[in-house]
């Protein structure tokens, strides 16, 4: 018999400067409790799931910036009845935050999610690596994305998990445009990749149609998914977040690269599908039989390189 899991997508609306860790801690016990209903045992919330996207404002109050967006420790006692309420429900979830840590005397943030187990307690961390955006004030621009000026790059590398009987890996947001991030997973035996994003509607770079943001996000989660053999669980938060848009979309892809549920809102929303995790397996052993098919000998250059460079053959 083939091992299935019903797992969830946990959309989060807008969450405004104003609102507090508690009405969202409140929300997210809400949206877990409704996946829940629906038979879900594992629940992916968006990445920076606790306040508002903040990277698109520029803060020089450090301090401040670390009392209103940064969590000192995960769970605190505001999140606790969210770890609490999974350990009564029995459900599994992935969440993101921004991560306060001092190490060697230092104190040190991330752009963090963590793998919480069905007892309550938190079974792994993940550090985003693919850190978008810029450091400096672009006062010209609609909004900022300062994702460089707040965080540094993720220091614990990709990793998976063996998780509620399936091997499961975690990524954030920009880490689902880099083919290496899902690789990496995969390499592992990833059979579940989960996800948070914020993306915005606009493009802060060069004006570009919402349509093609969205289509840019589907194709790529299909892809991934395919690519790697595995299901894709990926949950936004969205909405019009103090006066700036963010897309929704949240998808769950099957390992065969087909959307099996999308959301339909900007809004709290929560979608489900019972996931056959031995898909993943057939596909691993098949078209993406790694061991089989992979020539590492001919991607020296993918660890080597990082920016491209013109190297023709004929010189
Ligand atoms: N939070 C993100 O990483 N957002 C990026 C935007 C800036 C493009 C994304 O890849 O969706």
């Amino acid at each position: 018999m083939s091992r299935h899991m019903k797992i969830a997508a946990a959309q989060l609306g807008p969450i405004h400067l104003a609102d507090s860790r508690e009405a969202v801690v409140k929300r997210l016990i809400a949206l877990m409790r409704e996946a829940q209903s629906q038979g879900a045992r594992f629940i992916v919330f968006p990445e920076l799931a606790l306040t508002t996207f903040f990277p698109r404002w520029w803060m020089k109050d450090q301090s401040e910036v670390d009392r209103r967006f940064f969590e000192a420790s995960m769970p605190s006692p505001v999140t606790q009845p969210l770890f609490d309420e999974s350990k009564r429900l029995g459900v599994g979830f992935y969440i993101g935050y921004g991560e306060l840590t001092e190490e060697a005397g230092r104190m040190r943030r991330f752009n963090t999610a963590i793998l919480v187990g069905p007892d309550g307690n938190v079974v792994g961390k993940y550090r985003k690596v693919h850190l978008p955006g810029h450091a400096d004030h672009k006062p010209q621009a609609a909004f900022q994305h300062l994702e460089k000026k707040y965080f540094e790059v993720g220091d614990i590398g990709f990793k998976v998990w063996r998780f509620m009987d399936a091997i499961t890996g975690m990524l954030i947001c920009n880490d689902r445009r880099w083919p290496e991030a899902f690789r990496m997973l995969a390499l592992q035996g990833a059979e579940i990749v989960a996800l948070g994003f914020n993306t915005p509607t606009e493009n802060l770079h060069y004006p570009e149609p919402p349509a093609l943001r969205v289509h840019h996000h589907l194709i790529m989660a299909q892809s991934m998914a395919f690519q790697n053999a595995t299901w894709l669980v990926e949950t936004a938060k969205c909405g019009v977040e103090d006066g700036f848009r963010m897309f929704g979309h949240s998808v769950i892809v099957a390992p065969t690269g087909e959307i099996a549920a999308k959301t339909t809102t900007e809004d709290d929303e929560v979608i489900c599908f019972n996931a056959d995790i031995d898909l993943a397996q057939n596909l691993k052993q098949t078209m993406f039989n790694f061991a089989a098919h992979r020539r590492p000998e001919h991607y020296k250059l993918i660890i080597e390189r990082i920016g491209a460079e013109v190297t023709p053959a004929n010189g």
